[in-house]
């Protein structure tokens, strides 16, 4: 043997070795995974004193383990639970559990060959439903009796065939205060679709679902949120203006009023007072109630006439009405002193004369007050020496 031949021996050597300890290795890890025989229960099923329905799901565990699990297809009776477990697991408990609920225990043993032990099961569930995914869809609609939504609940109880009534409060929006809510084959899921009456006020509603099981346990504590949209615009009411008239000499006020009314919060009440001088969009402020007012007054500009400054009012949701309510203001025709031509309540004081002579040489406007001799002739000669004797207490216009 040359020395390759020795190397590749020790080669073969050694891998076989590997292979040995690795082989040896594998048996004492299956050893306790060993799948054992079977234990097959059957017997009688109960829950609250009664015999389980068909479709009731039975369950199997060791250690917090799923090891067998049946759903029955006779009523009061369970056959062929097969229960599985190794080697390791021999002499601990088997617990199990009808519809979810504790219902008996047994012992596992370990055994070449499957064997049939008869076990009858008790449970009692005092759980209620759980109610999960509550929704609306959609989350909001108008209520006018037509448009519809779809309300959804999941409902799981131990087992399906232990969920009894599904129902939804609709008496805040005009419905049934019990409306049973249908199941979906092959789901969790129980639906109604609903409408909310004409009547219903705007906002958000939360429909309370009353969830049983056959056995009377009940939840009422989950709610579908649902708003209910509001497409109204406030109502305005009682326009006021107190006192009705004023003078437009940009001093006299008068306190406007309107009554603003809507189910949802009010956003913003205005009055246009562009005509009289004053913003387009005048904040009218609330006091507290639905009375909203604003104190006016008329640029000294404002020709005399009957006014019709106009309301809007707006809710929260955007609806307004800024075209149906005015409040009607009357701007009086203002008279003044003869030769108080800026108006000031002193006639011919020194103002009133530089106005007038500016006038006599067209440097400003001569309207008709400017005519104080009442010839047809604004600013001329007389009016202008009218003015100067009337400055000096030599006459009185
Ligand atoms: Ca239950
Ligand atoms: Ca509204
Ligand atoms: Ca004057
Ligand atoms: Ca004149």
């Amino acid at each position: 043997m040359n020395d390759s031949m020795k190397m590749g021996l020790v080669k073969v050597i050694t891998l076989f070795s590997i292979l040995l300890a690795l082989s040896g290795m594998a048996a004492i890890a299956s050893a306790d995974e060993v799948p054992q025989a079977p234990i097959m229960f059957y017997g009688a099923v109960t829950l609250n004193d009664a015999n389980a329905s068909s479709g009731t799901a039975i369950n199997a565990s060791i250690d917090g383990k799923l090891c067998g699990r049946v759903v029955t297809t006779t009523e009061g009776r369970y056959q062929k639970l097969t229960v599985t477990g190794n080697e390791s697991d021999d002499g601990e408990t088997i617990t199990f559990t009808v519809c979810g609920a504790t219902a008996g225990t047994a012992v596992w043993h370990a055994s070449p060959t499957p064997t049939m032990q008869e076990l009858d099961l008790t449970a009692v569930d005092d759980e209620a439903p759980v109610v999960t995914n509550a929704n609306a869809n959609p989350s909001s609609i108008v209520a006018d009796g037509i448009e519809t939504t779809q309300l959804n609940v999941t409902v799981i109880d131990g087992c399906r065939c232990t969920v009894g009534t599904v129902t939804v409060d609709l008496s805040a929006i005009g419905g049934d205060a019990a409306q049973e809510m249908t199941y979906i084959e092959g789901t969790d899921i129980h639906t109604v679709e609903v409408t909310a009456a004409e009547s219903t006020p705007p906002g958000a509603y939360g429909l309370y679902v009353n969830a049983s099981d056959v056995f009377g346990n009940c939840n009422t504590s989950v709610c579908i949120d649902l708003v209910i949209k509001d497409v109204e615009a406030p109502a305005i009411s009682n326009p006021d203006a107190d006192p009705e008239s004023i003078v437009a000499d940009g001093a006299e006020t008068s306190q406007l009023s309107v009554t603003v009314v809507d189910d949802s919060d009010i956003d913003f009440v205005t009055v246009d007072l562009s005509a009289i001088g004053g913003s387009a969009v005048q904040v009218m402020e609330s006091s507290g109630g639905d009375i909203y007012s604003t104190d006016t007054n008329a640029s000294m500009d404002t020709p005399p006439g009957t006014y019709y400054l106009y309301i809007n009012a707006s809710d929260v949701f955007g609806n307004y009405d800024d075209t149906s309510v005015c409040i009607e203001l009357e701007i009086e025709t203002t008279t003044y002193a003869k030769g108080d031509l800026d108006h000031n309540g002193q006639v011919a004081d020194a103002v009133d004369v530089a106005m007038m002579l500016q006038a006599s040489v067209g440097g400003i406007t001569a309207t008709s007050e400017y005519d104080l001799d009442g010839n047809g002739q604004n600013a001329d000669a007389v009016d202008v020496a009218m003015m100067l004797q009337a400055s000096v207490g030599d006459i009185t216009l």
